[in-house]
């Protein structure tokens, strides 16, 4: 498209004012500012401003015939444990045949945690101080290993921190990863607009841009052809899980198991919820569907309701963000007529004002959009929730202090590794909750989950002593 037909476009879209400035621009911040905005799609701005800004626009939460959604209890809370030794058997067969690759969202800010970096080069282990991009890489490289196929790992970034991201991934060998099996993408961006749906700028050359959402992971893997490379592979699910969360089991084969034998199109793993404000998503089951409803969406009365026959949490069951995805449900998501909703965010935004003078605005003045991966769910067939133990997949990094903290994750990774002695023989002390008196640490390379673990460590002899300062690889 020409400068003068994207600029007209924009003035038919009643969006003339990102180009005010333009004529004053030198030539190289004209062409940014074009770039800018040729990412953006004016007929998806104005149905979002029709459908979430007007007046009166619904909130897009609807509770009614809303009831907990099912999942598949563990055995040992009443489950079925032949179906979950099927399920694991049937997900080793995946990956035994290549057909999973693990997934990666990384494009988030992490503003919360007060980290200035992608927030997977924040160091999380608790003796080799190893990031969080690290113990994934390990991970995927043992479970590679162990299944005799080595895992591609895709990973979306951000505008903001994609080169930061590939430069710290070159920087460290791939953490011993082939280069070509690990690829990275940039996520899509939206522009904030003002309530009235006009577009901000940030400056006089630049648009107020932001991440679309991990949502937008859906269309960003069929845009940067991730999907036709794992087509070409012959990979068909996709393991997915947060950039925030070292405990995660990004390679779990039971559950990539209950996914193939249910001929699921999106898999969920819940944990119950610690108390009935926790900050995760419920899975809840409306008009013969799934659907996650974020904690900050659903009315406190339903997250404390309790069910008088047990005396639980009615909504208990808790999304800890871990997916599996089949690649052509995907695709079907990415282009099809089925696509994710937006959210609006109301949020501070940096903007200029009429003249061009910067304004850092002391309240909202702006909204944002953004998609979220769980709102896949109602359009997937066959869904599947599964639980999960928290301690062998939930430890989240999100704040600087106190809950979901660095101390917490390290904690967490700790008792982790006393459970898997204990299991297998080699008592640790520890206090009442589980934690050790001293850090020790064992390396994916060694042990990633219960089963390798035990495996490795039934291999060694003599064992060394478990005791203040030992690491596993
Ligand atoms: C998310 C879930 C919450 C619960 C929790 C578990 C949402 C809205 N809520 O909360 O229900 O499952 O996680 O930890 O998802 N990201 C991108 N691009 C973006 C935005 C986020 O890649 O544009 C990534 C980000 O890098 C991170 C993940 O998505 O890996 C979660 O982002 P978050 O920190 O915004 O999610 P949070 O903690 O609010």
């Amino acid at each position: 498209m020409s400068n003068p037909t994207l600029i007209e476009e924009f003035e038919r879209a009643g969006q003339g004012h990102v180009f005010a400035f333009y004529n004053e621009l030198a030539p190289a911040a004209r062409q940014a500012l074009l770039a800018e905005a040729t990412e953006i799609d004016l007929a998806e701005v104005a149905e979002l401003t029709r459908t979430l800004l007007a007046k009166g626009a619904s909130t897009g939460l609807d509770l009614v015939g809303l009831a907990p959604a099912p999942y598949e209890r563990r055995p040992e809370n009443g489950g079925d444990s032949s179906a979950w030794a099927s399920a694991k058997m049937a997900g080793e067969a995946a990956l035994r045949a290549g057909r999973v690759a693990a997934f990666t969202v990384a494009g988030g800010q992490g503003t919360r945690l007060g980290y200035d970096g992608p927030k997977g080069t924040f160091p999380v282990t608790p003796i080799k101080r190893k990031t969080l991009f690290q113990v994934f890489a390990e991970k995927i490289r043992a479970a590679g290993v162990r299944y005799g196929r080595p895992l591609h790992w895709f990973i979306m970034t951000s505008h903001a921190n994609h080169v930061a991201t590939e430069t710290f991934f070159k920087d460290h060998g791939y953490f011993g990863l082939a280069p070509t099996q690990v690829h990275f993408f940039r996520q899509g961006r939206m522009p904030a607009v003002t309530p009235e749906g006009k577009i901000l700028l940030e400056t006089k050359g630049s648009i107020a841009m932001s991440p679309d959402g991990h949502g937008g992971s859906l269309r960003a893997l069929d845009r940067s052809g991730a999907l036709d490379l794992m087509e070409k592979e012959g990979i068909d699910i996709l393991s997915y899980f947060q950039v925030d969360n070292p405990l995660v089991r990004g390679i779990d084969p039971t559950f990539i198991g209950w996914h193939v034998l249910r001929g699921s199109e999106m898999s969920s793993k819940m944990v119950a919820k610690a108390y009935a404000g926790e900050k995760v998503g419920h899975f809840c089951a409306q008009n013969g569907r799934t659907v996650v409803i974020e904690y900050s969406d659903l009315p406190k009365s339903y997250q404390e309701e309790v069910d008088p026959a047990t005396g639980v949490l009615r909504y208990i069951a808790g999304s800890i963000a871990i997916h599996v995805l089949d690649t052509k449900f995907i695709r079907r998501m990415a282009r099809g007529s089925d696509s994710l909703p937006f959210h609006r965010a109301d949020k501070k935004i940096p903007t200029i004002d009429a003249s061009g003078n910067p304004v850092k605005p002391d309240k909202a003045n702006g909204v944002k959009f953004e998609m979220f991966v769980f709102d896949a769910l109602p359009f997937a067939r066959n869904p599947v929730v599964i639980e999960t133990r928290r301690e062998d997949d939930f430890s989240p990094v999100k704040n600087a202090e106190g809950l979901d903290s660095p101390k917490t994750c390290s904690d967490d990774q700790l008792r982790q590794f006393v459970r898997w002695f204990a299991t297998n023989g080699a008592a640790v002390p520890a206090d009442a909750t589980g934690l050790p008196p001293f850090a020790i640490e064992v390396s994916p390379l060694f042990g990633y989950d219960e089963d390798s673990f035990a495996e490795a460590w039934s291999k060694i002899s003599p064992k060394p002593a478990v005791s203040a300062g030992l690491y596993l690889e």
